[in-house]
C-alpha cells in the first residue's frame, strides 16, 4: 500500500522537514493512515505536532522557520481551517517565512465513485468556490494537488518557491480522493528543486554606491530586516567601520547591528516627531526594509541622495509603497554589503578614501551613540514602587545570555524591549515582521523544538498574550516539552490603539472618555489560564522589588524543571 499521502510525507522528509504542525479533520483519513503506516513500518516522516488551534501552528512553524531558515510543514482542516490561521498568513507573508501549508479540500465525488467519496453531512457545507482564495492575496504560490502521481514534484517545487527569496508562505490543497489514490513510490529529488542562489548587485552599482558612501558627509545605513540572514550583520559591521556609516533601525523584526557598536544609533517606530539623527543624513542606503521612515512624521533630509537595496525592493504586495530613491536594486544584503565593502578596501583605501573625513565621522556617530547610551541607562532606574517598561527589560537583560533567543512582541513596548535589551548577536531577538498580534506564543514553542539547548523569551503585551490563545500555546507547550518564559508586559489592555486616537483626535471627545473600550478590567488571570492549560509555573507581580526574584524564579522552572512560566508584570494601566 502506498498512497499519495504516503508520498507526499516521503517528500516533506525528503526535503528536510522535521514537523507536521497539525490540526485534523475529515479531509486527513489517508494522512492520518499512511502516518501510522509510517509508525508501524519504522519510516521516518515528519513529527506531529498536535496544535488545538490553526493560529497557534502557524506561528510555531514561523518561529521555527526563523531560526533555521527552513520551512515546516502546517496542515489544516479543509477551509475552516485555512481561516482559522487567521492573522498568521499575514504575518508569515510580511514576515517573509518559509512554510508550507497543507489542506484538505472536501471530497468531489459523491457516489463512492472513488476511494475518499462524501460521507460525511460536512462535505456538502465544506465545498466552497474559492478555498485557496482565502489565502491568496498572501501566499507567494497556490496549487491544487490534482493527482497523487505528481505530489512529490508539487511540494519540491512550493518548498522551492516558499526558500527562494523574497522567502514566503506557499499552499497547497489536496481532495480525499487524491490523498486516498495508490501511486507507485517514486524517487523524491529535493537537490533538483534548490532555492534560487542569492543576487548581487550589478558591477556598475558597486562604484556608484561605494563613491556616495564615501563623499559624504553624515552617511547613514537604515534596515529593518537585514539580519534575516546571520551573516549579514557581519557584513555590514565591516563595511559601516571601514567608511564610518552610521546604522538606524527602523522596525526592526532582527538584530541587524549590534547594539554595543559605537555606529549603532537605535531605532525609530512610531514615534509622532522626526528623530534628529535620521533627518541629518545626506546619503542614506536602505537595506532590507518594510518602513525604513514614515514620510508624515520623520523624513528624510529633502537633498538627501537615496539608495536602495531589498531582497525585495518593489514591495508588489503592498499597493501603496515609495522611497524616492536614486537607484534601487534587488540583492541579497550580504552579498552587497560584502561587493562594496571589497570594493572599498581593494580600489579605494589609500587612494579616494580620505582618513580624517572617516574618522570625524565615526567620532560624530560614537558622541551620539554614548549620547544615547546614557540616556536609555538613566530611563531604566526604578522609581519607586511602580514597574516601568524599561525597567523590567533591564532586568529581563541581564539574565539573557549567549543561548537566549529573545521574541519581541511588546507592542507599545516593541521600541523599549529592544532599546533596553542592547543585543549583539544576529538571530537573538525576532519579531513577527507583520501586524498580527499573538504571534510569540506560537512562535516561542518553534523556536523552542529547532533550538531545544536554547532559553526561549516572549515578551509580550497582555492584549497579545490573549490574542496568542494561550490554552493551546501551554498545552503544546507542556505536550512537547518545549518550555519557554513568558513575560507579560501587563498594562491592563491595549495602550496602542489608545495611541493612535490620541495622535489623530488629542483633544476630541474620546481623549476624555472614561472608557473608550480597549481597557481589561475586571483584570483576567493570565498566568493562571498557562498554569490551567499547560501546568505552568505562574506569577502576577506589581512592585518592583518583587522583580528580580520573581524573574529569577520563573527561569528556574524553565531550565530546571523544564515547564512554562508566565510572569504578569503590572505596569502603569493605559
Ligand atoms: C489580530 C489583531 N487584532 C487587532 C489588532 C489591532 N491592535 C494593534 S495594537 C493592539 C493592542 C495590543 O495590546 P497589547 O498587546 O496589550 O499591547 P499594548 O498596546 O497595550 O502595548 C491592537 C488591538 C492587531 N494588530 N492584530
Ligand atoms: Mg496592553
Amino acid at each position: 500500500m502506498h498512497t499519495a499521502s504516503d508520498a507526499f510525507l516521503d517528500a516533506l522528509t525528503a526535503a528536510g522537514v522535521s514537523y507536521l504542525f497539525a490540526n485534523f479533520g475529515s479531509d486527513h483519513p489517508a494522512v492520518i493512515e499512511a502516518l501510522a503506516r509510517a509508525a508501524a513500518t519504522g519510516r521516518r516522516v515528519p513529527q506531529v505536532i498536535t496544535c488545538p488551534f490553526e493560529m497557534v501552528a502557524l506561528s510555531a512553524a514561523h518561529g521555527a522557520a526563523q531560526v533555521t531558515g527552513r520551512a515546516e510543514a502546517v496542515l489544516v482542516h479543509v477551509e475552516c481551517g485555512t481561516q482559522s490561521l487567521a492573522g498568521a498568513v499575514h504575518n508569515a507573508a510580511r514576515g517573509r517565512i518559509p512554510v508550507l501549508i497543507f489542506a484538505g479540500a472536501s471530497p468531489f465525488t459523491q457516489h463512492g465513485e472513488l476511494p475518499g467519496s462524501r460521507n460525511e453531512f460536512i462535505h456538502w457545507l465544506q465545498d466552497i468556490r474559492d478555498q485557496r482564495g482565502i489565502v491568496r492575496g498572501y501566499v507567494k504560490y497556490d496549487n491544487e494537488v490534482r493527482t497523487g502521481r505528481n505530489i512529490a514534484q508539487i511540494v519540491h517545487r512550493a518548498l522551492q518557491i516558499a526558500h527562494s527569496d523574497p522567502k514566503g508562505p506557499v499552499y497547497l490543497v489536496a481532495a480525499r480522493e487524491v490523498l486516498e489514490e495508490s501511486v507507485p513510490p517514486a524517487e523524491p529529488a529535493p537537490d533538483r528543486f534548490l532555492p534560487v542562489a542569492p543576487q548581487a548587485l550589478p558591477a556598475d552599482a558597486v562604484p556608484e554606491l561605494a563613491a556616495a558612501l564615501v563623499a559624504a558627509r553624515r552617511p547613514l545605513i537604515v534596515t529593518s530586516y537585514l539580519g534575516r540572514n546571520r551573516d549579514a550583520p557581519a557584513a555590514l559591521v565591516r563595511l559601516c567601520r571601514r567608511l564610518g556609516i552610521g546604522v538606524i533601525e527602523s522596525v526592526p523584526s532582527h538584530v541587524n547591528f549590534p547594539g554595543d557598536e559605537p555606529l549603532y544609533l537605535g531605532s525609530q517606530w512610531n514615534a509622532q516627531h522626526a528623530n534628529p539623527v535620521f533627518a541629518a543624513a545626506d546619503v542614506l542606503l536602505v537595506v532590507d526594509s518594510d518602513v525604513p521612515w514614515i514620510p508624515l512624521v520623520n523624513p528624510p533630509r529633502p537633498d538627501a541622495a537615496i539608495y536602495h537595496i531589498d531582497i525585495d525592493p518593489l514591495k508588489p504586495h503592498m499597493p501603496l509603497w515609495h522611497i524616492p530613491a536614486r537607484r534601487t536594486f534587488c540583492a541579497d544584503a550580504a552579498t552587497a554589503l560584502d561587493q562594496i565593502d571589497q570594493y572599498v578596501a581593494q580600489r579605494l583605501d589609500g587612494g579616494a578614501l580620505d582618513p580624517a573625513r572617516i574618522a570625524e565621522r565615526t567620532a560624530h556617530y560614537r558622541e551620539l551613540h554614548d549620547q544615547r547610551q546614557r540616556a536609555l541607562l538613566a530611563r531604566e532606574r526604578p522609581t519607586g514602587t511602580e514597574i516601568t517598561p524599561e525597567f523590567l527589560t533591564a532586568c529581563i537583560r541581564r539574565r539573557v545570555d549567549d543561548t537566549t533567543i529573545v521574541l519581541n512582541e511588546g507592542i507599545s513596548s516593541y521600541q523599549i524591549i529592544g532599546d533596553h535589551l542592547m543585543l549583539t548577536r544576529p538571530g537573538s531577538m525576532l519579531s513577527s515582521g507583520g501586524s498580527s498580534l499573538g504571534w510569540s506564543g506560537g512562535a516561542a514553542i518553534g523556536v523552542k523544538l529547532a533550538r531545544p539547548d536554547h532559553t526561549v523569551i516572549s515578551l509580550i503585551g497582555d492584549g497579545s498574550y490573549l490574542f496568542s490563545v494561550p490554552s493551546s500555546v501551554h498545552w503544546m507547550a507542556r505536550r512537547y516539552a518545549a518550555p519557554f518564559l513568558q513575560v507579560i508586559y501587563d498594562n491592563a489592555g491595549w495602550k496602542s490603539p489608545k495611541l493612535s486616537l490620541l495622535a489623530v483626535h488629542p483633544d476630541g471627545h474620546a481623549a476624555d472618555a472614561d472608557d473608550i473600550g480597549v481597557g481589561f478590567a475586571p483584570a483576567p488571570d493570565h498566568a493562571g489560564i498557562a498554569a490551567a492549560a499547560g501546568g505552568a509555573f505562574g506569577r502576577t507581580v506589581s512592585h518592583a522589588a518583587e522583580l528580580e526574584p520573581a524573574l529569577d524564579a520563573a527561569l528556574d522552572a524553565v531550565r530546571r524543571e523544564r515547564r512554562c512560566a508566565v510572569l504578569d508584570v503590572k505596569l502603569a494601566p493605559l
